[in-house]
């Protein structure tokens, strides 16, 4: 669709969505009073500015359907997002809102390189979260034979993997290492499967880890990118023409880049936090929803062909980002780090600890097998010392901070099935183990 045309299609959609959540859901009605706003004031994109955000713990404050826009009995599914403390957040889909998200997703798959009649082996969890079901909606509306095979269970994913021949491989970053690297226990080759794409988020990862996932499984692997409170996953995702960039179901989902601290909005290419408004949702419309994830926007158009609006990857969620002395750095930025390593494989834990009154910051990683063994199998060797001063010398030159590295033998890390967990807070437990 051409830039100018969308750009109608935008407008009309939320001056409707404005008009919706003012009459059907109080908080909204409330929050525009409290703004001196109306929604027959929004008369162009740019009148967006005018309404107020929408934060996690509206969402909270709300469960678990405060915030919903229509009956009850029109609701045909619920996720929810498990909550790192408290309840969860919970979200509505009308079966139009169902059809919505199948289409937003089908598009995302064909964006990715998967086509009518392939097969998708669909390794993000069901349940809930919504990764699993999100993909298997779209992968039937694009026509493809989905293998709900969830998370978990590795080697019967293999053999699943070996005989159903899926072009198409979705599921986390984390957890398709996982899968490449049973593999190769089990002897098996993971760059002679029938999988030609992957189709991997829900997490942040780095251009590394995309080089190490395409590498060892001989496929072209694309970043997808959504969140539960905007519809799932296909918010968002590159196309495999171009890997350069994520692009954006703008027609559905309007993007806004803020500074955290000043709320302003910020130019195309500046790093900030994602906004969203949602522009045809009937169960849970969503005004200027505060995502807490960092990344930038870009209008340009894409080789590809598409016209909607680009980010960038996530750096992280604003809540992961380490500070140390004074110094900020996301874990995806240390993982680009460690991926340009050889002696050590891409798992790791970031450990936050307490050192008397100093807060401490561990980076856990694990020695490949082949290291392991030139070290007779004994870490404390001289040269896991040489190795600790290289990881610690290559996170200082690219990341700019000095972290305490921990090295592991192979295997010690936490495996992922699902989103991996790269920041442990030890200072709670240490504090009530004192
Ligand atoms: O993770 C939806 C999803 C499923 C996306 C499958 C992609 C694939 P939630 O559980 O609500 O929804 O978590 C949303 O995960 O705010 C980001 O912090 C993070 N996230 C999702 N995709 C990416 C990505 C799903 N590609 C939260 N890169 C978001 C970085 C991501 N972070």
């Amino acid at each position: 669709m051409g830039v100018e045309e969308k750009e109608r299609l935008q407008l009309e959609r939320l001056k409707k969505t404005a008009q919706t959540v003012y009459e059907k859901v109080p908080f909204y009605k409330k929050k525009f009073e409290d703004s001196n706003i109306t929604p027959d004031q929004i008369n162009s994109l740019e009148d967006l500015k005018k309404l107020p955000f929408t934060k996690k713990q509206d969402l909270r404050d709300h469960y678990p359907f405060g915030l919903f826009a229509v009956d009850q009995k029109d609701i045909v599914r619920l996720h929810a997002s498990s909550g790192t403390s408290g309840k969860p957040t919970v979200v509505g889909y009308t079966k139009s809102d169902i059809e919505l998200f199948s289409e937003v997703v089908a598009r995302a798959i064909a964006a990715s390189g998967g086509e009518p009649g392939n097969v998708l082996h669909n390794a993000y969890g069901y349940g809930l979260f919504t990764g699993g079901l999100g993909l298997h909606y779209g992968s039937e509306q694009l026509g493809m034979a989905t293998v709900p095979v969830s998370g978990g269970n590795t080697q019967r994913q293999i053999l699943l993997i070996e005989d159903f021949k899926p072009q198409v491989i979705c599921g986390t970053p984390s957890y398709i290492l996982n899968i490449a690297e049973t593999m190769e226990k089990m002897g098996k080759d993971p760059r002679n499967t029938s999988l030609k794409y992957g189709i991997f988020g829900a997490e942040p990862w780095s251009e590394e880890m995309r080089q190490t996932l395409e590498e060892k499984l001989n496929i072209k692997a694309v970043d997808i990118y959504g969140l539960s409170e905007i519809i799932g996953p296909g918010v968002s995702i590159e196309c495999h023409e171009a890997q350069d960039g994520l692009h954006i179901a703008d027609d559905h989902f309007y993007a806004e880049v803020i500074d955290p601290e000043t709320l302003q909005p910020l130019p195309d290419g500046e790093y900030g936090e994602l906004v969203f408004t949602s522009l045809t949702k009937e169960a849970f419309p969503i005004i200027r929803y505060r995502t807490g994830d960092i990344a930038a926007i870009n209008s340009e158009p894409c080789k590809c062909g598409r016209t909607s609006v680009r980010m960038s990857r996530v750096k992280g969620r604003i809540d992961d980002m380490l500070i140390i002395r004074g110094v900020n750095v996301f874990p995806s930025e240390i993982e680009n780090c460690l991926l340009q390593l050889e002696e050590i494989v891409p798992h790791y834990q970031i450990q936050l600890k307490r050192d008397g009154t100093m807060d401490q910051v561990v980076l856990q990683v694990e020695v490949s097998e082949k290291v392991f063994d030139e070290c007779s199998q004994d870490l404390s060797h001289l040269m896991m010392e040489g190795l600790k001063s290289k990881i610690q010398h290559t996170i200082k030159t690219n990341c700019l901070v000095s972290i305490d590295v921990d090295i592991q033998k192979p295997n010690s890390v936490p495996r992922s099935e699902g989103k991996a967990v790269r920041v442990v807070d030890l200072r709670k437990e240490e504090a009530l183990q004192k």
